[in-house]
């Protein structure tokens, strides 16, 4: 009985014994509001999410590389030009996106050209949206050439490259729903620019007459910034993809990008890093590209990285095909192509999921 046992003077002290005994035991076992427990540093701040990403297809990117290229150069006002327009326009809406097209007259150094903006929207109508673009339009000259100056170029890395990725992201976003919207706009007339060298007598080059020379590049995304697709839109940030697909692609931080956008760009070139590209990503900088994203940004609060090959320091910059002839299917690999696009898939679908930024 138990009144009986506590009673029992002997058993009193037993029970003592045993208690003294297993007290530091017991000290771990109640909660105390004294002594905080001891955390464990090896546990994560917060619980880690996992997002699942589907594999771009680098073989089906090269195919829409391929596919534009075959139309010839996409001059604005040129047959090849309207056809691929079409083609492009037609291929977003078989992949399931509202396309708009943004007709405008491209006003170039070297006169007015018939241009159109292509706008697909995966999910228009939800508020949560990214954008991604690039330019389609393959530049009038091969001015960095020996031979044929004069003739247009093929644009295979410069131009088709980025377009090539978009449509290859716009599969993927069919095969694999996210809940998300994203804009893919694909500018045209970017690279109908004026790069010749100043009149002798204008060897001292103003400010003024630097940026009216910029102003001939990037004629499609200055046109969009000052006729938004929708008014008023917006987005949580944005990707600009230029000479993303060829061999021996670097991408280091565009200066625009960084000053501007600095937090997305981290973000990616993490993203790059954690994928094991750290190395075709690296953390220099690379000086400033008047490009689509410098527009984007200056009509819009969108803050938009670049992601632009440069693999040599100044003055030849870019890859050595760059306007030239020999920017052709050639050039393009499979590897960069898909590396871009997979650190580009893991921005969008960790967007998705709420853990970027
Ligand atoms: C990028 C690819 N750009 C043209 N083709 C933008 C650019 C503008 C590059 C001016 C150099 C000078
Ligand atoms: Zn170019």
């Amino acid at each position: 009985m138990a009144t009986h046992f506590i009673r029992n003077k002997s058993m009193w002290i037993v029970l003592v014994l045993i208690l003294a005994f297993l007290a530091p035991y017991l000290r771990q076992c109640i909660p105390s509001s004294s002594t905080p427990p001891t955390p464990n540093i090896s546990a994560p701040a917060k619980p880690a999410v996992t997002v699942t990403v589907p594999t771009i297809n680098a073989d089906s990117a090269y195919l829409f590389i391929k596919k534009q290229v075959d139309f010839g150069p996409r001059v604005p006002g040129t047959p090849a030009h309207k056809k691929c327009a079409a083609w492009m326009s037609a291929e977003f809406k078989r992949l399931g996106l509202s396309v708009i097209e943004q007709k405008f007259t491209a006003q170039t150094y070297f006169g007015p050209r018939d241009a159109v903006n292509i706008i697909a929207q995966y999910k228009p109508e939800l508020s949560k949206r990214i954008l991604l673009c690039a330019h389609w339009d393959s530049r009038h000259i091969a001015d960095k050439d020996s031979k044929d100056k004069a003739n247009p170029i093929l644009g295979a890395d410069d131009g088709a490259s980025g377009i090539g990725l978009l449509l290859e992201i716009a599969r993927t976003l069919q095969a694999n729903p996210l809940d998300l919207g994203v804009d893919l706009i694909c500018f045209d007339a970017e690279d109908l620019g004026d790069d010749r060298e100043s009149a002798p007598n204008e060897s001292v080059m103003t400010q003024a007459s630097a940026e009216a020379k910029a102003r001939t590049w990037c004629l499609g995304s200055q046109y969009w910034a000052g006729n938004l697709h929708k008014p008023g839109y917006t987005a949580q940030f944005g990707i600009l993809l230029d000479m993303v697909g060829a061999k021996g692609a670097v991408f280091p931080y565009e200066s625009y990008s960084k000053d501007r956008a600095p937090l997305v760009q981290n973000q990616i070139w993490n993203i790059a890093e954690e994928l094991g590209f750290g190395s075709m990503f690296p953390r220099r900088d690379a000086g400033y590209v008047t490009d689509d994203h410098v527009f984007v940004m200056n009509g819009t609060s969108i803050p938009t990285v670049d992601i632009i090959s440069i693999p040599n320091p100044p003055p030849n910059s870019f890859g050595s095909y760059h306007h030239t002839h020999n920017d052709n299917m050639n050039v393009i690999d499979r590897a960069t192509l898909g590396s871009v696009g997979q650190v580009v898939a893991t921005v969008l679908y960790r967007a998705g999921a709420g853990v970027f930024l």
